[in-house]
């Protein structure tokens, strides 16, 4: 959206010098929401990304950049490497035929790819190199403590929530280990192996000297209660969180409805805590290509608003995978005060779709949302998702402005920042009970 497309009309009927003036204001109010967007901190409320104190699970460089799923899936729409012999290959050479493939041989104009562009850019490097050398060398020279710092710098984030996964060894260690974890990253519980494959979890949790069985009884129950009430005393996570399918269904005969009900959601209310119900991911579309292969279908959102009718004590935060979910969801959280639509998630998190969701948000919402997650599993991609991210936001908010000052109020430049600052962190913060 460009800065005469608001406000034409008011030029053009009122002659010149009104038409400076109304021109003037509206570059004003352009450059009051650019700044304002700009510098305001974001809490990234949800990451795949992790602290430095996780050792190798904390993810950056231009290797990592460059296997990261939504690439791997763009290079088999160009390469005829089997998925076979792709996951056989060493990550550099992957990288390597990543590189040649989407961005050599290929202009890289999709998202995904144009973010890898602008990490480079940001960073000073060639993007137009034939090869990684110069990449690696640069990368090869930060220091794993000390990278974070920077790279949140640069994509001015304050916050960064992680996914948190009681049941992986590796992260099991480490929150074992009493390590003080960086301050700037905040724990988020994920219950993924827990409500979506209740059986294998079973062995996963009696493994940590919990009593549970595969037939869900009254002391599973209980001792899963307690498992998710231990963790939660290590972890002190912002929220607990999983990702549903498009099937999702509420209240639903199954080991997942069972532990909703009588595990998770009481859990939410007793310690107040959010739960963040993300829906709409159709695992395994194509097994073949493994994190890349997941796709995505419609939901049914009446089962999140039967949740939030149910549970008006718990906080819910939510968002959905398809697009012809945004919608409903808008609706439902004018509906229900304990729901926060957050996010454009994954398949939506492309620059048209933003500004739409975004849009219609704000037409529905006001600024009572969280209009972006990052999503990043690796490091530097903050800097690329954020910058992408804002921008939208920007024009969205600047025409939203624009718009209220033609019916007769103009935003001041403290309410555009107060605004933008419940956007990009208070709105989560408040939710989530912890005031930064
Ligand atoms: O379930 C999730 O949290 C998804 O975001 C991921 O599983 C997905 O692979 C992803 O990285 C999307 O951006
Ligand atoms: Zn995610």
């Amino acid at each position: 959206m460009n800065d005469s497309t608001v406000n034409n009309d008011k030029h053009e009927t009122f002659g010149s010098a009104a038409g400076d003036e109304s021109r003037a204001a509206n570059f004003d109010l352009r450059r009051i929401v650019d700044n304002a967007v700009r510098e305001t901190p974001v809490a990234d409320m949800h990451t795949h990304l992790f602290a430095a104190e996780f050792g190798d699970l904390n993810l950056f460089g231009i290797d990592e950049l460059l296997n990261y799923h939504y690439l791997i899936a763009e290079l088999f729409r160009y390469s005829s490497v089997s998925y076979a012999d792709f996951w056989r290959m060493e990550k550099r050479a992957q990288a390597d035929l990543i590189w040649r493939t989407l961005f050599v041989e290929n202009t890289p104009l999709s998202e995904a790819t144009r973010g890898v562009i602008a990490v480079l850019q940001a960073f000073g490097l060639n993007t137009n190199a034939a090869n990684l050398s110069e990449a690696r060398e640069f990368f090869a020279d930060q220091n794993a403590n000390d990278f974070p710092a920077k790279v949140l710098a640069i994509a001015n984030v304050s916050d960064v929530v992680m996914t948190n996964d009681p049941l992986d060894e590796d992260e099991i260690k480490v929150w074992k280990s009493g390590a003080k974890i960086d301050a700037r990253f905040h724990a988020a519980l994920r219950l993924d192996r827990l409500l979506n494959g209740w059986t294998e979890a079973v062995p996963l949790i009696n493994k940590q000297n919990y009593r549970v069985s595969n037939d869900l009884s009254e002391s599973s129950i209980k001792e899963t209660r307690r498992f998710l009430d231990d963790w939660i005393a290590v972890m002190k996570p912002t929220y607990l969180g999983v990702s549903l399918p498009d099937d999702f269904a509420f209240p639903e005969d199954s080991a997942r409805g069972k532990l909703l009900t009588e595990v998770v959601l009481p859990t939410c209310e007793n310690h107040n805590v959010a739960l963040s119900l993300m829906i709409g991911v159709r695992r395994k579309v194509n097994p073949a290509l493994k994190l890349a292969g997941d796709g995505l279908g419609r939901a049914d959102v009446s089962a999140l608003s039967r949740i939030c009718a149910a549970n008006p004590n718990v906080k819910i935060l939510s968002t959905f995978l398809s697009r012809e979910n945004q919608h409903e969801l808008c609706v439902a959280a004018r509906k229900f005060k304990n729901l926060m639509p957050f996010g454009c998630w994954w398949f939506v998190n492309n620059g048209s779709i933003i500004s739409e969701i975004t849009r219609e948000r704000i037409e529905l919402l006001g600024t009572s949302f969280i209009p972006q997650h990052s999503d990043a599993r690796v490091l530097d991609q903050l800097i690329y998702k954020w910058s992408f991210s804002r921008r939208i936001i920007a024009d969205a908010l600047f025409d939203s402005y624009a718009n209220l000052e033609r019916d007769g109020r103009r935003a001041t430049k403290a309410e555009i920042e107060r605004d933008v600052k419940k956007m990009f962190s208070e709105n989560f913060w408040n939710l989530v009970h912890q005031q930064k």
